[in-house]
């Protein structure tokens, strides 16, 4: 989970005006992360609008998840915030989970999660917990050390993953994903490949 820090620090730069444009990454996705969101506290120039929580230092978007560090202690580079600020919106993700469980009961994402993605995801926390570290986690072993998930299931989530990657979605039918739901599935497992969740 986030600090307090990192939650403060992400509401600043979400209510700073910031030109969308000419970022490399689009930090409106994490706003699904923010949990209260309030508008104070606006010390930092508008040009410079991050404020980097350990020196206190002001720097320009830009220099978010650049690849450099740029506050003392790096954390314009936290891997957490910089993965999220890629990935899909927790909301829409959460969102999508939630859709699949309605549709066809509370036990159909063990299709893709394993045997602990049960009776809606409980036994792993709740939907929101899921989609948050599918939103967080670098890479699918980071998404496994968050949710616990045994090893069998996480193998088993890989695999679906490979399938995905490599356009195989004879493996998605194979495991029950149904017909209506393949190019949704595919899509949002696609958008976690893309962003290095297999790296
Ligand atoms: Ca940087």
């Amino acid at each position: 989970m986030m600090s307090k820090a990192h939650w403060f620090v992400l509401c600043n730069v979400l209510f700073a005006s910031i030109p969308t444009a000419v970022l490399g990454i689009d930090l409106s996705r994490l706003y699904g992360h923010l949990p209260q969101v309030s508008k104070r506290s606006e010390a930092c120039h508008p040009y410079e609008p991050f404020k980097c929580p350990g020196d206190g230092n002001c720097i320009s978007i830009q220099y978010l998840c650049d690849g450099a560090p740029d506050c003392s202690d790096g954390y314009d580079e936290d891997m957490r915030l910089c993965t999220a600020a890629k990935r899909p919106p927790v909301e829409e993700t959460a969102s999508f989970l939630q859709s699949l469980l309605a549709s066809h009961g509370p036990n159909y994402l063990e299709k893709l999660f394993g045997s602990k993605a049960r009776d809606a995801l409980a036994p792993l926390g709740g939907v929101e917990k899921v989609a948050i570290a599918l939103s967080e986690s670098q890479t699918i072993e980071d998404f496994g050390a968050a949710l616990h998930l045994m090893r069998s299931d996480l193998e088993h989530l890989r695999s679906v993953f490979m399938a995905v990657e490599n356009g195989d979605l004879g493996m998605l039918k194979s495991i029950g994903i149904k017909d209506s739901e393949l190019g949704d599935v595919k899509f949002f497992l696609e958008k976690l490949v893309n962003t290095g969740f297999l790296d």
